[in-house]
């Protein structure tokens, strides 16, 4: 009988979830969210993002994450459940932004961030193209970048978002003696010292070699000089840590339990998914929308949309990630007024195929395919249309994810549907007939938080295999199944071709 916690820092708020394990039993014990712009409004951040003059640049506090952290330990403290049972904490965060420490020192009784840069760089950040290119110049290629690191340079990934600090800012970098992802800053709070990063999350840098993980000398080269003095160590996803330090302990009365390292959103949704094993996908519809499935070998995407992370089963798994998910969807609602269950409604009396009237919805600079320049593109359909435009931004995103997700080489026949747009089955229906596959919904939204508290679970009890950690929990509810319509499939096969038509119109899109 054991408590473990699972924390997710997500691009818009903080989510605890306590599993309660007892024998072959798994509850939820307790569950609460805060949302960063509305809980910690001294931060204005929007979205959990700070306003920006340029498009291209995306960053957040790292304080206010670790405020956040603060405030949830309060609520889990204050929460009622005998805490003398939690064995170990883990946690999920967003991925590849990164945190410039100059120290952090964490006594009993304060705890002292020094940034050498205030703000961090978040994975809605596309200011990075010139680093990019100069990094898969340095390391010989786009390929050979992938070959070893598991994706050619995103604008996003640390590795390039660190160049461009280095080179931007010299005697900051210079002064940073720790560079950490948003996972293991967070990490290093709960430890009081310096956390190493897993994997997972270690695997969307452009700096990790996928098959030794360890760091990749020639791209830790062609990014920053001095750069492996600044990185944290990489351990296996299941490590425990350290415990929680006597800061937080005397700050909450919180026991010294076991910290198990943390992982990247989508590493931690893979577990909260229960998808331990090849052949089914998940599809997150979060702030970002993201395809994801194990993969037992690391096949790189060819085409270079896609990228192959480490697995928190010690595995592999591939993933393609859209910027344009939830946030383009509230764009087109809230355009015309509507609520969720208008919007839901726009779609159902709309048909399938949208009488041809479709949709580019990069209202922000999109991730794939690769766009840099922000532009919302409309063919035959009307700016003022509201159940026109519905339907075409879920269908477009649809049609995306299933063109994009082609390099993952999975006969896709089943989706887990997860993130908080899953909650919506109209928007499910879509997928279901786009892809052809039955669409299945789960009890816990936050399956990031969730695969969080598993992955707690499994580093504590070391020899559960990984099908009875998430048998009974991370599991999909059988009568939420969403059946695709095979007139609806037919309609969409025509579509994805229309679809691979239109999008190298759009002059800003770079590949
Ligand atoms: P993240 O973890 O990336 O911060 P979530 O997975 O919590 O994000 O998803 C938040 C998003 O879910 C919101 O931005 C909102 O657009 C979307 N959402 C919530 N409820 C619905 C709904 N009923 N229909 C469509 N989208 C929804
Ligand atoms: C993954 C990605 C996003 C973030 C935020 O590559 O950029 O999914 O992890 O959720």
């Amino acid at each position: 009988m054991a408590l473990y916690l699972g924390l997710d820092s997500s691009t818009q708020g903080l989510t605890a979830i306590v599993l309660d394990v007892n024998g072959d039993r798994r509850t939820i014990a307790f569950q609460s969210a805060l949302h960063f712009d509305e809980a910690l409004p001294k931060y204005g951040t929007r979205h959990g993002v700070l306003p920006s003059g340029d498009p291209s640049v995306a960053q957040a506090p790292p304080l206010m994450w670790a405020e956040a952290l603060d405030v949830m330990l309060g609520r889990v403290a204050k929460s009622g459940l005998d805490l003398s049972r939690l064995a170990a904490i883990s946690g999920s965060a967003q991925q590849h932004g990164s945190v410039y420490l100059a120290g952090l020192e964490v006594r009993d009784s304060s705890c002292e961030v020094r940034l050498s840069r205030e703000v961090a760089p978040v994975w809605m950040d596309s200011s990075t193209s010139v680093e990019c290119a100069e990094i898969a110049a340095a390391v010989g290629g786009d390929e050979v970048l992938a070959a070893h690191t598991g994706s050619r340079a995103f604008e996003r990934f640390t590795g390039p978002q660190i160049r461009q600090f280095f080179k931007q800012s010299p005697n900051h970098y210079i002064a940073t003696s720790r560079i950490h992802l948003v996972s293991s800053f967070l990490a290093s709070l709960l430890i009081g010292g310096d956390a190493p990063v897993d994997p997972g999350d270690g695997s969307g840098m452009n700096l990790m070699d996928l098959e030794t993980r360890a760091w990749w000398p020639p791209a830790l080269d062609a990014t920053a000089p001095g750069l492996a003095a600044r990185l944290p160590a990489i351990v296996p996803s299941d490590t425990v840590i350290g415990a929680l330090s006597p800061y937080w302990q005397h700050r909450h009365g919180l026991p010294a339990c076991r910290i198990v390292a943390w992982s990247g959103d989508n590493p931690c949704s893979l577990i909260g998914t229960g998808l331990v094993r090849e052949g089914i996908v998940a599809i997150s519809l979060g702030t970002s929308d993201t395809i994801f499935g194990l993969m037992t070998e690391p096949r790189v995407s060819r085409n270079g949309v896609g990228h192959v992370f480490g697995s928190p089963t010690g595995e592999f798994m591939g993933i393609t990630v859209f910027r344009n998910g939830s946030l383009a969807r509230e764009r087109i609602r809230d355009q015309f007024g509507m609520s969720w269950s208008d919007f839901s409604r726009a779609l159902a009396e709309t048909p399938p195929g949208n009488q041809g009237k479709t949709m580019l919805p990069w209202f922000e600079p999109e991730i794939t395919p690769r766009v840099l320049v922000a532009g919302v593109q409309r063919f035959k359909l009307d700016v003022d249309d509201g159940p026109g435009n519905v339907r075409a931004v879920v269908e477009a995103q649809m049609l995306a994810m299933k063109r994009y997700s082609a390099w993952m080489g999975v006969d896709i026949r089943t989706i887990y549907a997860t993130g908080g747009a899953s909650a919506n089955r109209a928007i499910l229906q879509v997928m279901a007939d786009v892809f052809g596959a039955d669409v299945y919904q789960f009890v816990v939204g936050n399956t990031a938080a969730l695969g969080a508290a598993l992955r707690a679970f499994h580093a504590d009890a070391k020899t559960v295999a990984w099908e009875d950690v998430v048998r009974g929990i991370a599991e999909p509810v059988a009568s939420s199944l969403v059946r695709p319509i095979a007139a609806n499939h037919e309609i969409y096969a025509a579509s994805v071709r229309l679809q691979a038509d239109l999008t190298p119109i759009n002059k800003s899109t770079t590949s």
